[in-house]
């Protein structure tokens, strides 16, 4: 009897514990010119069980989304994505010409060397929760065909 109840409490408490066990590595943003509003964010996201980014916010820009790049009539199209899944202990990578998290309407361009605060909503095992990461600027000409390409259309 009361073993059972220990497994049943134990549980309940393991699971209000687990909460945003994603990983985040090599978090980028992509440098900007003066006249850009937009640009790019990418990084290496690692969940331990399944879990989905739901959104992301900054302060940075008015608008944050998660992109999504496609060929599509051999033209590289991309659409915001709802929700990213993020399956267990799989490396999801957002990179350009991949999924990337794109920066609107910038308050001011970004300079290779500074750094931008992302906030990322991650829903994993049915609780929300918000992880906060900093993503170093790198020169507009880092390697990796430049976000706002030809024949790369919104
Ligand atoms: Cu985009």
């Amino acid at each position: 009897m009361q073993a059972k109840l220990c497994t049943a409490l134990c549980a309940a408490l393991f699971s209000t514990a687990t909460f945003a066990q994603v990983d985040v590595s090599n978090a980028w943003a992509r440098g900007t010119v003066p006249a850009q509003t937009a640009t790019g964010v990418f990084m290496t996201l690692h969940a331990h069980t399944p879990a989905r980014l739901l959104g992301v916010s900054t302060p940075a820009a008015t608008t944050a989304e998660v992109h999504e790049m496609k060929m599509e009539d051999n033209v590289m199209r991309m659409r915001a994505v709802d929700a990213l899944p993020l399956p267990a202990m799989t490396d999801v990578e957002l990179k350009p010409n991949g999924y990337h998290v794109m920066l609107l309407g910038l308050k001011k361009p970004l300079q290779a060397g500074e750094s931008v605060p992302l906030t990322l909503k991650i829903e994993q095992g049915g609780k929300v929760t918000e992880k906060t990461v900093n993503a170093e600027v790198r020169a507009l000409t880092a390697p990796a065909a430049a976000h706002g390409a030809k024949g790369h259309q919104h």
